[in-house]
């Protein structure tokens, strides 16, 4: 087992919030060694260690306590605590800021000749998407139901392949919805890279150092701004 004594932090190891998580933690005065294909990294000036999995993992990692903070899509979270209540679980952790990079939209989108009048258009339609609880809650506020097409990659191509007649997916620029023939119709959740922290108290030692991660934080975030 890790030394428990050390704050535990979990972040993704490759993919589009891994540079800016370690930049961050960089900044903050985290010394630490990422060089090597390795599942834990140790800080050399702290009594830290980062934990480097799939972005996926992290919600649970840190709602099971098996890590003290996680750097983690809003999206990947929120989808994590719906699908948890959905399987009658009460998940507990708490968001200790927004950050200020993963920026991006959870968009419903049609092939480019489709008309779109509003959501009702879509109501039990077939849509494809790796996020079917958040796209549920939206279809749910609106009083409206869909079919679900459950793929984690690939999304895109699934109007052209016959398998949905719309998507939700995550959209930054647009360039991979127009790229697949797809028009972006509506947005139904933003998102942004959160730190997140274990439910139950830390001992005063992680907690001392917690605190001190946030003023830096705080300050490398308004030093961007
Ligand atoms: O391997 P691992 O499971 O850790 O990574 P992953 O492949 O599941 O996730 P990754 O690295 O792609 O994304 C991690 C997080 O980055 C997401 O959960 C979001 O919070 C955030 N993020 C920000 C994005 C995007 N922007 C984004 N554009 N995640 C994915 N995309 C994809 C989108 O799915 C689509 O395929 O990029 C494509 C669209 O981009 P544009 O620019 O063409 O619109
Ligand atoms: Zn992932």
């Amino acid at each position: 087992m890790l030394d428990n004594t050390r704050l535990r932090i979990a972040m993704q190891k490759s993919g589009r919030l891994s540079d800016e998580s370690r930049e961050l933690l960089t900044r903050c005065g985290i010394k630490i060694n990422l060089q090597q294909q390795r599942l834990i990294a140790f800080a050399e000036n702290m009594p830290i260690d980062i934990l480097r999995v799939r972005d996926d993992d992290i919600p649970g990692l840190v709602m099971d306590g098996v890590v003290d903070l996680g750097i983690i899509g809003e999206n990947v979270l929120e989808e994590e605590v719906l699908t948890r209540r959905a399987q009658g679980e009460d998940p507990q952790l708490s968001i200790l800021r927004r950050l200020d990079f993963g920026g991006c939209r959870l968009s419903l989108a049609m092939p480019a000749d489709s008309v779109y009048t509003g959501p009702e258009c879509l109501d039990t339609k077939r849509i494809a998407t790796s996020y079917p609880h958040l796209l549920k809650k939206y279809f749910d506020s609106k009083g409206l139901t869909f079919k679900s097409c459950l793929l984690n990659g690939s999304v895109e191509v699934a109007p052209r392949a016959g398998l949905s007649d719309a998507i939700c997916d995550l959209v930054s620029t647009g360039a991979t919805l127009e790229a697949n023939g797809l028009r972006e119709v509506d947005v139904i959740y933003r998102s942004k890279a959160v730190l997140i922290q274990r439910a139950g108290e830390l001992s005063d030692d992680k907690q001392a150092l917690v605190d001190r991660l946030m003023t830096r934080i705080q300050g490398v975030i308004q030093a961007r701004e």
